[in-house]
């Protein structure tokens, strides 16, 4: 909350704003940024506000536009979005900002702000702001298009209320947007879309999915497999989340071929598998992990480790299904 205040007063100071978020866009970063930029508009129609950053998104790109990079960050206060890293920053140039301020929900892995308002529990970092706007709601103003925005961000950094990160809070404040007007079936809609040629990827590993003898569901995406479906990386690994809810199969891997090595997206229900990554240079969530194995051999070590932990999942706890 101190922090929270700390960010309005350093906004009121400064008459430009460069609002900046991390690479390869998604939701979150995406919402708060043009919610935070509105917002800031309507409340101080004499600041100039600008969105700046060097890639975009295709598929959200009905949230908004970024502006073009400016000459001069002189007396500019720069606002970075759900960045945990300077290194993720879509703005080279965030650094020449005569004051920076970072609002992240990520693990706080590295400091670059002058004032940071770090809060790891939260759904999002749409929800942040939303915050930021319920709290100041005396001075701020907001509208449909801000809220809707916000609104987005949340569902899709939240799977849409579904992961553990969805608090009650969460949920009072996306009743708060839906006041301000946000048309939730519409939204829906437009972030459900997928390209026919995803929808046609989904409908391949559905059809070859392989399955180990204890349930451990897996898949592997081949150079040709990403050439056929004219995939980016990005897409490829998305692949992990279209067989995410067989029934009796808790932990689900997709494997992605690479350059000189193999990337493993690595999850699970109601099972750990923070170690099983561990031990194949990753980590990451006890459910949600990444990893990396080098050769065919590695790759079906993992995929028998796997299986030996569902196993032994399965004998201790019949309920896991
Ligand atoms: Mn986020």
């Amino acid at each position: 909350m101190s922090e929270n205040i700390e960010v309005l007063n350093t906004i009121k100071k400064y008459n430009r704003i460069v609002i900046s978020r991390h690479t390869r866009p998604d939701g979150d970063c995406l919402g708060s940024s043009y919610a935070l930029k509105r917002i800031i508009q309507l409340t101080w129609p004499e600041k100039e506000v600008y969105v700046i950053n060097s890639d975009k998104s295709k598929n959200l790109a009905f949230l908004g536009k970024d502006d073009p990079q400016i000459e001069s960050y002189e007396n500019t206060l720069v606002i970075v979005l759900d960045t945990s890293t300077a290194e993720r920053i879509s703005n080279p140039r965030f650094n020449e900002g005569s004051c920076i301020v970072k609002i992240d929900h990520h693990k706080d892995t590295q400091t670059y702000g002058d004032i940071e308002w770090v809060e790891n529990e939260r759904s999002s970092v749409s929800e942040m702001i939303a915050s930021f706007y319920n709290d100041h709601n005396k001075t701020l103003k907001i509208d449909k298009y801000a809220a809707t925005c916000l609104y987005a961000g949340i569902c899709t950094d939240s799977g849409f209320f579904k992961y553990g990160s969805t608090s009650p809070q969460t949920l009072k404040l996306a009743a708060m947007l839906m006041e301000k007007g946000v048309e939730t079936e519409n939204l829906y809609a437009r972030l459900e879309l997928v390209d026919f040629r995803i929808l046609k990827y989904q409908s391949k590993i559905i059809d070859e999915i392989q399955m180990t003898p204890n349930g451990v569901a897996y898949y592997y995406v081949t150079d040709e497999i990403k050439k056929e479906f004219d995939l980016s990386e990005e897409e490829a690994s998305m692949g992990v989340d279209f067989f995410n809810s067989i029934k009796g199969s808790p932990i689900w891997l997709l494997f992605v071929q690479q350059k000189n090595s193999i990337r493993v997206r690595l999850r699970s229900r109601f099972i750990a598998l923070n170690e099983l990554a561990g031990k194949y240079n990753g980590g990451g969530h006890l459910n949600a992990c990444g990893a990396t194995v080098y050769t065919d051999a590695q790759m079906q070590a993992l995929i028998n480790d796997a299986d030996a932990l569902l196993k032994q999942s399965k004998k201790e706890n019949p309920e896991i299904e």
